[in-house]
């Protein structure tokens, strides 16, 4: 086991992963920039280093600074968070080129998955459900036109080395094909210098479901069921869930066996997120995240697993501490994203908090790096909190929700806790009966008329 592990990462995650550290034993090194030597994460881990000035550019995203941090320190091992260079081969292969472990999958499957193309190729040869589309790239205009008729339309046009809905386009008929086109392309090649694209039937009115899987790179592999992450806004969730609750038992052992299957035979190597569309019964694959990622707390709190801790151990080399049949579902979970943002309006809201309360009591996690007193810095993620509720049915956790969002103070910049006030009077969060348009729609219809 290591003595001493990195986090390449600043905020609510890096005191996740601290926190996991400290009950394993293991010394904790923040590094931080210099907008951030106040910041909590370097108060609480073991020890701090400064890597660089204000922009992500020069400080969380420089490879060389934290290599520097590790030789100095004498970490052994990087827990990269989410964001920043959680998926960057490039930066995994430096860390092993410097006998250093990255605490996290291998280069070769982060590249694999960074590929939307190559993503969907090995998880159709894994025996993954896919949206139906086109075998690989379309390399022109015609053969895009030639597929649309094919498939029937809408579809929709994917860059490959897109993610996060940028360089998607949607064709409603062939009139539209041209510039769907042409657009996804130029999209593709002016945000990731790659202008590849492939074709999808594209999906109505799908739910957004996610299946956490973890493995130990030998081959072993489980499933830790879903998360519906359909309540976003411009590609960023707010609201997520687990289990779905629209997934039944049978669904979920079915989807979950596949996943843990495919990630199995490639000898995936720690937490990975296989995304899909969930439409009228059918699970359609669009993604693979080959990170921790944000919404990690609803999985651990309905399966009772410390996620990092798990993956430590595995890049570590130790065996999983459970098997798929030690796992077993406990009640229902939320969380919810509070955002240092305006609300309706949505707009960055950087700044001093004159007031700090975390909501608490029976079956509430309040994972923030917040403390009264401490400002905001306009350069990074608007994040500041997800609040993760547990209980023994969803109505429990719905609940909960409502009463510890009452009990959450933050003062002195505005949040978008009003939205989830304004969303617990909603007939539809509480039957559960929403798609990836529910919040967009819902916002416009309630905000902006
Ligand atoms: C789709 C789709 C409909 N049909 N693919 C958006 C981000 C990227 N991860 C994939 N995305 C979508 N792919 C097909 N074939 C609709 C979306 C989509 C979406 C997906 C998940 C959550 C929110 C979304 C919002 C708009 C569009």
């Amino acid at each position: 086991m290591f003595d001493k592990i990195l986090i390449a990462n600043r905020g609510e995650i890096a005191l996740r992963v601290i926190r996991a550290c400290r009950e394993m034993g293991i010394a904790s090194v923040a590094v931080h920039s210099t907008a951030d030597a106040d910041a909590m994460h370097v108060r609480m881990a073991d020890e701090s280093i400064c890597i660089g000035p204000p922009p992500s550019s020069e400080s969380y995203l420089s490879i060389p600074a934290i290599i520097a941090a590790c030789e100095v320190t004498g970490a052994q091992a990087i827990h990269p968070g989410y964001g920043f260079l959680s998926e960057n081969a490039g930066f995994v292969q430096v860390i092993e080129d410097h006998g250093l472990t990255f605490i996290g999958p291998t280069a070769e499957h982060i590249r694999i998955m960074g590929d939307k193309i190559t993503a969907k190729e090995t998880m159709i040869d894994l025996g993954v459900p896919c949206v139906p589309g086109s075998e690989g790239g379309v390399p022109d205009l015609a053969t895009a036109q030639k597929l649309g008729e094919e498939m029937g339309y809408p579809v929709i046009i994917k860059a490959t080395a897109g993610g996060g809905g940028r360089g998607m386009k949607v064709a409603q008929t062939a009139a539209d094909m041209e510039s769907a086109f042409m657009t996804a392309r130029a999209e593709g090649k002016a945000a990731f210098g790659n202008d590849e694209v492939y074709i999808e039937k594209y999906l109505q009115r799908p739910r957004h479901i996610e299946i956490q899987v973890f493995g130990d790179g030998k081959g072993n592999a489980v499933h830790l069921g879903e998360r519906d992450c359909s309540l976003q806004r411009r590609h960023q969730k707010v609201f997520e869930e687990a289990p779905g609750p629209a997934i039944s038992a049978e669904e979920r052992a079915e989807i979950g066996r596949v996943c843990a299957d495919a990630v199995a035979r490639i000898n995936y190597i720690g937490a990975g997120t296989i995304e899909f569309l969930y439409e009228d019964g059918q699970f359609y694959f669009i993604e693979m995240n080959t990170r921790l990622q944000v919404e990690h707390p609803v999985t651990e709190a309905i399966f009772g697993v410390d996620l990092v801790r798990e993956q430590i151990r595995v890049a570590s080399g130790l065996p999983m501490s459970f098997a798929q049949d030690d796992l077993e579902i406990n009640g229902h979970a939320i969380e919810v994203r509070i955002n240092a943002e305006t609300f309706p309006g949505f707009a960055p809201h950087p700044g001093k908090i004159t007031a700090y309360h975390a909501p608490g009591g029976l079956g509430v996690r309040m994972d923030s790096a917040l403390y009264q007193g401490y400002s905001i810095p306009p350069y990074y993620d608007s994040l500041i909190g997800k609040l993760i509720v547990h209980g023994r049915d969803r109505r429990e956790a719905l609940a909960r929700l409502h009463r510890s969002l009452g009990e959450l103070i933050v003062d002195g910049v505005e949040t978008t806790v009003p939205l989830f006030h304004a969303l617990m009077a909603e007939k539809d969060i509480h039957t559960g009966e929403y798609n990836i348009h529910w919040l967009e729609r819902w916002l416009e219809r309630e905000f902006e008329s």
